[in-house]
């Protein structure tokens, strides 16, 4: 088994890349890629940048180039559902680009033809987050998270969001990752600890609470690969 662990920001692996403490650093396709062994398990890190081009390349070189055979993703997003505060945790059950739009030819909102509006997470690696929640006392909510290359501080974006998806959380790489891993069959688990409410005040909140939010999610994924690793 090899793990691909990544985020988006560097923010986002910082907490990650300090808890294996030593590592391997390659260049590839533009970007930095991190190897270590983590309790006898391979894992590779990385942070993609913002975004679905950039997610996308990043989750298929990892599993492309690097042989990763399942991913995880750590990072924060925005709350949509008010039962959401920042710190908490969230796993995604399936996942849905938001700005992917062909509705003008009578399809659905995140449809293209040959594609799904959701992809689904891995099952299992969603039980797993489960047992590690449930040792560690911890709430973590499962729900769909929304994916679109803007960073949403607008109540009525927000509300087309949950009218079109449902969505609890939003982001800008979740559903992307998903539609490589699904592509190429690889098990994969996106989390993320809310930073802010995409409201007005996105932005403050943002700078205010991504580094801590970041952490808590990270940590929570490391508890993960300690238990895959087992
Ligand atoms: C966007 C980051 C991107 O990787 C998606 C954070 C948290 N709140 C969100 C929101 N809308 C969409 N996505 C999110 N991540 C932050 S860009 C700031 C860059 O600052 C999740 C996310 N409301 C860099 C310094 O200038």
């Amino acid at each position: 088994m090899k793990i691909a662990i990544m985020g988006a920001m560097p923010e986002e692996i910082a907490p990650i890349l300090e808890e294996l403490g030593t590592y391997k650093t390659t260049k590839y396709a533009d970007n930095d890629y991190y190897e270590a062994t983590y309790h006898g398990l391979d894992v590779v890190v990385a942070y993609s940048k913002i975004g679905k081009v950039f997610s996308t390349l990043t989750a298929s070189t990892m599993i492309q180039h690097f042989n990763c055979d399942r991913l995880l993703f750590s990072g924060v997003a925005g709350g949509i559902n008010p039962s959401l505060k920042i710190g908490d945790l969230i796993v995604a059950t399936k996942l849905s680009q938001h700005d992917l739009d062909i509705t003008a030819f009578g399809h659905p909102m995140g449809f293209v033809p040959g594609g799904s509006v959701f992809v689904e997470a891995d099952k299992d690696l969603i039980s797993l987050s489960k047992e590690v929640a449930k040792e560690l006392g911890k709430t973590v909510s499962e729900g769909v998270i929304a994916t679109g290359d803007q960073f949403v501080h607008d109540e009525k974006v927000k509300k087309n969001i949950v009218k079109h998806f449902n969505a609890d959380a939003l982001e800008m790489e979740g559903a992307s990752v998903a539609v490589v891993c699904k592509s190429l069959d690889i098990p994969f688990f996106i989390l993320r600890a809310i930073s802010d409410t995409a409201d007005t005040d996105a932005s403050f909140s943002f700078d205010e609470f991504m580094e801590s939010s970041a952490i808590i999610s990270a940590e929570f994924i490391m508890k993960m690969v300690k238990k895959l690793a087992k």
